[in-house]
């Protein structure tokens, strides 16, 4: 389904490591669910993570974003809306560029097994058939720009954060990410911990065509309305799902 952003005020970062909760009907009130953790999430576990709400809710749009290609596959990628890829700017070369140039060149290399069919690769028809699946497959995937701001969260230490943007380096990548890069998502990621909403100002000026996404540590209405006053699109809300449910619903507009 093709995701229409105006809608989308709260998202709920769902860790397929963690146990989900018995009752999902919570997550009746959310209006995106992403499927990603920074620890211990495999191929199987999002699978399993992603085809449970998607049965549960079929029109809720779900998301992969996985942290390694290993967490990726041709079922994954059938099973969610997009696969959403996070480009760290504060992070190492490895997860603003090599992680993502890896993926795509294994994207390129699989031609056969994204048509379904093991015929080889000659012939036009047959080549136009699997730049067709390359194709669908690529346009599934949704670049995020992404600031980790909290470096004592797992996010950090995968992604190779050793020091956090000021509030005008935030507004920079902001701008760089409408203005230069073109990635359609910006993410003020605090995960773990509330941030405030100073960086949020500082991107929010930038972002016209840009969705604007704040996460860390929201567990009260205040702070949601907090974040959206200071010009986010929507929060992503993570620990608190998994932990207190009841509580999570407090975090919905
Ligand atoms: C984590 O931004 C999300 O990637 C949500 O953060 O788990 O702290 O709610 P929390």
């Amino acid at each position: 389904m093709t995701i229409d952003w105006s809608a989308v005020t709260h998202v709920t970062k769902v860790d397929p490591a963690e146990s989900l909760p018995a009752d999902l009907s919570v997550l009746g009130h959310t209006d995106l669910v992403l499927v990603g953790g920074s620890d211990g999430v495999t191929e199987a576990n999002s699978l399993a993570a992603i085809e449970r709400i998607a049965e549960a809710f079929p029109d809720l749009p779900v998301c992969q974003e996985p942290y390694s290609g290993s967490h990726v596959s041709t079922d994954t990628i059938e099973a969610v809306d997009r696969l959403a890829a996070p480009a760290v700017y504060n992070g190492d070369a490895e997860n603003f560029v090599d992680k993502h140039v890896a993926f795509f060149a294994e994207v390129g290399r699989k031609p056969q097994e994204l048509t379904g069919t093991s015929v080889p690769l000659v012939g036009d028809l047959v080549e136009s058939k699997a730049c067709d699946a390359v194709t669908d497959l690529t346009e599934k995937v949704l670049a995020e720009g992404y600031v980790v701001q909290n470096l004592d969260s797992k996010a950090a230490a995968e992604s190779g954060v050793e020091e956090r943007y000021s509030p005008e380096e935030v507004a920079g990548a902001a701008l760089a990410t409408e203005s230069f890069f073109d990635f359609p998502v910006f993410y003020v990621e605090y995960s773990g911990t509330y941030g405030g909403p100073e960086d949020v100002e500082a991107a929010a000026q930038y972002l016209d065509d840009t969705v604007l996404l704040y996460g860390g540590g929201i567990e009260r209405a205040a702070q949601t309305e907090e974040i959206l006053d200071a010009g986010a699109d929507a929060v992503v809300v993570g620990d608190i799902f998994h932990d207190d449910p009841e509580q999570y619903l407090d975090t919905i507009p």
